[in-house]
């Protein structure tokens, strides 16, 4: 590409949101071209090559609605689809919508520049090159930047140190090996299940152990895929108004109303059911009753003792300090089981954090510990770590970094004062659920507003900085509306920013419904886009 290129529209990344953003671009006739680091399509999908990663959500719904004379002719394989088959998927999209050709891979954005002169934005890439766009639609990822936390005398670890979200990038050899995981998040629970197998010892560091669901995944018969097919306009109609993105409907009960008998039952049937059932399915109100997910809570505390043999490994892996949801709850296979295992070694990092000594040994939890191999399942930077990680310009030369020193700020989601023609699809502030029907609406949110500002003729839009303090306002309204804030400064959830060390807690999710934030966005739509600036 050349800087004397100018394009309507750059689309950064080639995970679900870029491909729905260059998606909907290209059927408004937009000269665009998307731009991605990695050499392949796929983002979270992409990078994130670990052992046994794979879906939390159901294959069918983890997906789009969008043009379904294809999506729905992919036959999905399992229940939970692996990371290689969600790639498959986004493949064989790319190439069935003529997305791929639209592409340029090994291309990472690290400057985006606002001209004001011109209207234009020069996006600069680390090979030196550049284009210059009307439009940047930003799709890097709300959990695509890794956090890599700081240990003491790491320098001197001799053995492997591989973070988890980059595996595509250098994976390890395992089989055999003394291998360490720090971390116990959805990433580090299926990596923990998967390696305990195959690795000679197996040594899980645990700072804060969390609710883990089981999947119960299988593989999806003929039989059962037709009916998917079949009753596929309803499940996306029934997604399109659930809270979380799911094919639910709201159960009208709360847990404090049944009879101890009728929630047991209840738990057990949906702990059975497997996924977030027992989160999403049993009860209406384990987000926002202290009573009823202590219920909850207790419940799966149960099932870990019975799963776990060990009594005193069953009290470190049972949570005791944040509600059912206080962190993003995981789902595995097998995880508490796995403990049982001779060569798996559970460490509390609460008793004594991670260092490495100058002879490369690492001190964790009171034991000294010789290691081959050292995985970071560490978690990311979320929602504001990607776009943070590109120098943005915007108008008189501002960075968006300093714009937001003191908070994130964002205009329902989707843009920011200052940073004008710049639309954020999956980026901070946006809703707390299943991603994929979530990202293909702000796409097609964010080709909208391109349109209209085209044509009617104006140079820019951007968001106000009235519609950034409403958005605040609204989301610490619904944030504060769960119980999962209290415990917050103690747990440190992504949702809230501060899993990162020296990062401020803020709520970085939308906590109202992916419904809710919907009928928001279309309402400002229909009313040609009310509150943003245009010029
Ligand atoms: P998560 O859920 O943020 O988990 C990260 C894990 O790493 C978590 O157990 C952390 O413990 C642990 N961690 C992070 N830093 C440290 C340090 N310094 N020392 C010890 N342990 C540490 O990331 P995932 O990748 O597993 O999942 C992210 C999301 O991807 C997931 O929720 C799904 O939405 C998909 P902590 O809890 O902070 O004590």
């Amino acid at each position: 590409m050349t800087e004397r290129e100018l394009r309507d529209v750059i689309v950064i990344g080639a995970g679900f949101a870029g491909i729905a953003a260059l998606h909907y671009a290209k059927q408004a006739d937009l000269d665009v071209v998307l731009l991605e680091a990695g050499s392949g399509v796929g983002g979270t999908w992409y990078w994130n090559t670990y052992p046994d990663v794979r879906t939390d959500t159901e294959a069918w719904y983890y997906s789009y609605s969008f043009a379904p004379e294809v999506t729905r002719k992919w036959r999905w394989r399992q229940r939970f689809p692996s990371g290689s088959e969600v790639r498959g998927f986004l493949e064989y999209i790319s190439e069935e919508l003529n997305l791929t050709s639209s592409m340029r891979f090994n291309s990472r954005v690290v400057e985006l520049r606002w001209d004001d002169s011109t209207s234009t934005w020069t996006i600069q890439l680390s090979d030196g090159t550049s284009v210059r766009s009307k439009f940047v639609i930003t799709a890097v990822g709300g959990l695509s930047a890794p956090n890599v936390p700081k240990i003491p005398g790491i320098e001197n670890f001799k053995g492997s140190l591989v973070v988890s979200s980059r595996w595509a990038a250098d994976p390890p050899r395992l089989e055999g090996k003394r291998v360490g995981v720090i971390g116990t998040g959805s990433t580090g629970v299926q990596l923990i299940t998967a390696l305990a197998p195959v690795v000679d010892q197996l040594y899980v560091l645990q700072r804060t152990p969390n609710f883990v669901l089981p999947r119960n995944n299988y593989t999806i018969t003929d039989e059962h895929w037709a009916g998917i097919v079949s009753t596929y306009d309803d499940i996306w109609s029934r997604v399109r108004r659930h809270y979380f993105g799911y094919p639910l409907t709201l159960t009208g009960r709360s847990a404090t109303e049944a009879s101890p008998e009728e929630r047991e039952d209840l738990f057990e049937l949906m702990w059975q059911k497997g996924g977030f059932s027992i989160f999403l399915e049993a009860f209406d109100d384990l987000a926002v009753s202290q009573e009823s997910n202590q219920f909850a809570a207790d419940f799966i505390r149960r099932k870990i003792r019975s799963a776990v043999a060990d009594p005193a490994t069953a009290d470190l892996l049972a949570p005791s300090n944040h509600p059912f949801g206080g962190k993003r709850p995981v789902i595995g296979s097998g995880y508490y089981e796995t403990f049982n295992r001779e060569n798996v070694h559970l460490i509390d990092l609460r008793r004594a954090p991670i260092e490495v000594d100058t002879g490369g040994r690492i001190h964790a939890g009171g034991e000294v510990i010789d290691l081959d191999v050292l995985i970071l399942a560490t978690g990311f930077d979320a929602g504001t770590g990607a776009i943070s990680a590109i120098d943005v310009f915007g108008t008189e030369g501002h960075a968006l970094r300093d714009a937001w020193k003191d908070g994130t700020r964002t205009h329902y989601g989707t843009s920011t004062a200052g940073f004008p023609n710049l639309l954020y699809v999956y980026g901070p502030q946006t809703p707390y659920a299943n991603q994929p029907p979530c990202v293909e609406r702000s796409a097609e949110w964010a080709v909208d507003l391109i349109t209209f500002t085209r044509a009617n003729n104006w140079s820019s839009v951007e968001g106000s900085a009235a519609g950034e303090d409403t958005w605040s306002a609204a989301l610490l309204d619904a944030a504060t509306a769960t119980i999962f804030t209290e415990t917050a400064d103690e747990v440190r959830p992504w949702f809230m920013s501060n899993n990162v060390e020296g990062k401020r807690a803020e709520v970085g999710v939308y906590f109202g419904g992916y419904d809710r934030y919907f009928d928001i966005l279309d309402e400002i739509r229909d009313a040609d886009f009310d509150g943003m600036v245009f010029r």
